[in-house]
């Protein structure tokens, strides 16, 4: 008899970020980011929406806290806009007081209807000022802008807050820094395929920094970064012939030009992974200094996970599999792994036939014990969390009923596969995993792919704002009910 019950203090979290739910993007002060610029770019977002209003959370913030107390939720994960606090992103710019206020009515709205406010400080919207003047996270300068931006949160915050993250998804914001079409010229002394590098450089030792000034000021809770993997966004590869010594290898490549270039100088030595510094020269990934492998090393308090998707790997060829052309190592061939889906699995949506619905994400709920087991092998925390999982409703965009819509039963069944799989990874495996954040409270802005794929587990209508529970709002609140987890405030 299996005992699946979850651990005390669970947590059942939903996650946001600013740029896709808030909107208000020219109000109360807040300075331009880059994602408000690349958005007004034609072409740059597919459905050539902006997230000018998108969810208007800045404004609907205590509905959107309530509504999911409602269902029993007891944390959101949410990120600050840095733009909003200081406009121009540059230490010793001015501070927009109401911005660091508006946050502040947020944390505290939060607690009062009993959610946990999780923080991230940075969710891709850099100031568009750091953009223009020195490249954003190309420039070693953003480093100490980071940082200055970092302590004031840190301070106004403090003690309302238990659960912080320097950054979202390094890997995301680094990599596809290459396929930005300012990059090159904004960038001053930074090719383009040096850049997703040298941002992997900076942005740790702002995390490292970061987090070195929160523990010396003594802030009260835990601090980290979301993981995620790096070749495509959330995929993470097995072995796909278990014994194969190719295939073997290439997952290592896998890992550690993915998740590794971040997760080991955190989690493991304070240093790039050695597969990785054999294979990049020094010009173009820099070595850090024995005084940033010191800070670098233990900079986390528990490890964090995006996981959304999961495939195997392989050395190519593989069948007929497609390649998968390896844009972090440039030693390696072009054809270097092969992403497999395994269509035997029983579990098996995407890349779905909708072509409404996002390409990538390969949802495998199947591999997740798997998957989970690989992290903490490889950079073992004593907690960890997922930190988000979630998809969009293949066919969503083609039903024209509000309440066919609600009808998300992929997604739920997306939700309660990987929540089953949580629960035997946690008793079985030992996982000491301690909360899962879902994708999202509600409907938003899907980066460059618009309003038009839905991730909610509420649905939001654009034209009137009004936001509907979906199925998978239901279950996820049954399930967590069903095993003692409840915000009863
Ligand atoms: C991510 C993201 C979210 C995405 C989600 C769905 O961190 O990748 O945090 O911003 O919207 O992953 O694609």
């Amino acid at each position: 008899f299996l005992n699946l019950s979850l651990p005390e203090g669970f947590i059942f979290g939903v996650a946001t970020s600013a740029y896709q739910v808030e909107g208000a993007t020219k109000m109360e002060g807040k300075g331009p980011t880059t994602w408000d610029w690349l958005s007004r770019l034609p072409g740059f977002i597919q459905d050539n929406t902006t997230a000018d209003i998108t969810d208007l959370q800045y404004y609907l913030y205590k509905e959107d806290a309530a509504r999911v107390a409602a269902i029993g939720v007891t944390a959101h994960s949410f990120s600050l806009s840095w733009a909003r606090i200081y406009p121009f992103g540059v230490a010793g710019s001015p501070l927009n007081q109401q911005g660091l206020d508006h946050y502040s009515d947020v944390i505290d709205y939060h607690l009062s209807v009993g959610v946990e406010p999780v923080v991230t400080l940075y969710h891709w919207d850099t100031p568009l000022a750091l953009t223009v003047y020195y490249g954003g996270f190309t420039s070693p300068q953003i480093v100490d802008d980071f940082i200055h931006y970092a302590k004031t949160v840190f301070q106004a915050y403090n003690g309302r807050v238990k659960t912080w993250y320097t950054f979202n998804e390094p890997s995301v914001s680094c990599g596809f820094l290459s396929q930005y079409p300012f990059n090159v010229s904004l960038a001053p002394g930074v090719n383009s395929s040096t850049a997703p590098y040298q941002c992997a450089y900076n942005l740790l030792r702002a995390h490292a920094g970061a987090v070195k000034a929160f523990r010396e000021m003594g802030i009260h809770g835990e601090i980290a970064y979301k993981n995620n993997d790096f070749v495509q966004v959330s995929q993470f590869g097995l072995p796909w012939r278990a014994n194969d010594t190719d295939d073997t290898e290439a997952v290592e490549r896998h890992a550690s030009f993915g998740i590794g270039m971040y997760a080991n100088p955190v989690y493991v030595n304070g240093d790039w992974p050695q597969i990785v510094k054999d294979t990049l020269p020094e010009s173009y990934l820099p070595r850090f200094t024995e005084q940033e492998m010191a800070d670098l090393k233990c900079s986390a308090d528990f490890f964090a996970i995006d996981s959304y998707a999961s495939q195997y790997v392989a050395a190519p060829p593989v069948g007929t599999a497609t390649c998968q052309a390896n844009m972090s190592d440039p030693a390696w061939p072009a054809c270097n792994t092969v992403m497999l889906h395994d269509s035997n699995a029983g579990w098996a949506v995407g890349p779905s036939p909708d072509p409404a619905s996002i390409a990538w994400l390969q949802a495998t709920p199947q591999m997740l014990r798997g998957y989970l087991q690989q992290l903490m092998d490889r950079w073992p925390s004593p907690k960890m969390y997922i930190s988000e999982f979630g998809m969009d409703e293949p066919f969503e965009s083609m039903r024209t009923e509000l309440f066919q819509i609600l009808e998300d039963t992929t997604t739920t069944n997306y939700f309660m596969t990987n929540l089953g799989e949580a629960l035997l990874a946690i008793h079985e495996d030992g996982i000491p995993l301690m909360g899962t954040f879902s994708w999202a409270m509600i409907d938003n802005a899907e980066w460059y792919f618009g309003l038009e794929p839905r991730f909610g587990i509420q649905h939001v209508n654009y034209t009137t704002l009004e936001r509907t529970y979906k199925r998978s709002a239901y279950a996820l609140s049954e399930f967590f009910a069903a095993h003692g987890i409840f915000n009863a405030k």
